[in-house]
């Protein structure tokens, strides 16, 4: 009948991989202050509190425009009443309590500060602080206090590498890369993941990963790779995982648990004459060049999909796609492959479209995995 509009809801899903999610965040004033407390109950090992957070920002990431009233949020999925009581503060105030308190807490500052540098996670920077180190300097000047390699590449380059990287020098990268991959193996696939593939302006390093034709040829290339750059002089540092890689195996249950696939954390120079525009140096540089953190992963060409698909991101989205097969599918995803608990067995996948109509999802394109 004429007159009768019917206004429709648009339901907005619980699961990140239900979600388009660009980069534009209408919403920064509310998830920066989620995700401020999210990183304070991570520092307090409160991992279920921590991701409701990571959750709740996730959601207001998706979402077309600002809250404007706490009415807002009435038909969005993963917000709690605490989530809720910020919101509120922030609409009416401008800032909220609980996140005034974190950022103004000795503790909270320590561990961001120390876990700033490449090496250092939330378990080395907390038996730090109990020790009485406030600073860097502290650190550095205590002589009972073992630095690993890697740490001492981080705070070797803390400058260079708290810097953000920029597009402009993620695509220099990648032609270094590329290159150096195609020289050694013609037919080898490469490609930029991780944010910049989501279409992020800067990231905090860059991800990249190829693969060869030939299954099982992988982790060659990789260790020829990591040698090619050796001798043109950019590797500053190299940390190398070898492939722990199980075809019997089913997908892990965890996220956090890292995958098996052959790859590196890397700390590579890049010349400033390589990268359009000129590097992202705060400051008139003089030296012409700066470090930058680099994570290549290589792995075997028939789970290149899957590897795909986890490495590109974001964290939210894969934690969500994988919560999203186990519960509303009964199937396991995780970077290596998809099990099917129904039919008790491994579905293939050629292409990141093959595993959402695996488990019955519409496509999401990298831009809109921002979750
Ligand atoms: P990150 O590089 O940590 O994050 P990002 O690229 O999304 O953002 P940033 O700009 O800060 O760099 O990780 C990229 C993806 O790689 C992330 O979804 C997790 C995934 N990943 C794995 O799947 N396995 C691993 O072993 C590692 C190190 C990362
Ligand atoms: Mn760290
Ligand atoms: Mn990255
Ligand atoms: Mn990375």
């Amino acid at each position: 009948p004429e007159g009768r509009k019917v206004v429709a809801v648009a339901t907005v899903s619980q699961y990140a991989c239900q979600r388009r999610t660009t980069t534009t965040n209408h919403n920064a004033v509310f998830t920066d202050a989620f995700e401020v407390l999210a990183e304070c109950y991570e520092f307090n090992q409160m991992e279920g509190r921590c991701l409701a957070f990571r959750r709740a920002a996730s959601v207001l990431k998706s979402l077309p425009r600002v809250l404007s009233s706490l009415e807002d949020t009435h038909h969005l999925p993963c917000l709690g009443d605490h989530a809720k009581a910020i919101i509120d503060e922030l609409l009416q105030h401008g800032r909220a309590f609980d996140v005034q308190k974190v950022l103004s807490d000795e503790r909270y500052q320590t561990l961001k500060l120390f876990t700033s540098v490449f090496g250092v996670g939330p378990k080395t920077a907390e038996k730090w602080y109990r020790t009485g180190l406030r600073a860097f300097e502290h650190i550095l000047a205590d002589r009972s206090i073992h630095l690993n390699h890697m740490q001492q590449n981080g705070f070797l380059h803390y400058e260079d590498i708290s810097r953000a990287v920029s597009k402009a020098e993620a695509r220099a990268l990648t032609k270094v890369i590329d290159e150096v991959v195609h020289a050694i193996t013609p037919d080898a696939i490469v490609a930029l993941t991780g944010g910049f593939r989501r279409g992020k302006e800067f990231g905090h390093d860059v991800d990249i990963i190829f693969t060869t034709l030939e299954v099982g040829k992988e982790e060659n290339l990789l260790l020829d790779v990591i040698k090619s750059l050796e001798n043109q002089g950019v590797l500053l540092y190299c940390d190398y995982q070898a492939a722990t890689f199980d075809t019997a195996k089913l997908p892990a249950h965890s996220f956090e648990a890292m995958d098996h696939f052959a790859k590196c954390f890397l700390i590579l120079r890049l010349e400033a004459s390589q990268v359009e525009g000129g590097l992202n140096s705060g400051e008139e540089d003089s030296r012409g060049w700066r470090a930058v953190r680099v994570d290549l992963v290589s792995p075997p060409m028939n789970r290149y999909a899957f590897a795909l698909l986890g490495w590109t991101g974001s964290r939210q989205f894969e934690r969500d796609m994988r919560r999203f097969a186990r519960k509303e599918r009964r199937m396991l995803l995780d970077n290596h492959g998809l099990f099917d608990k129904n039919k008790k067995e491994f579905l293939a996948a050629t292409t990141e479209k093959d595993i959402f109509d695996h488990l019955g999802l519409e496509y999401m394109e990298p831009w809109q995995r921002n979750a």
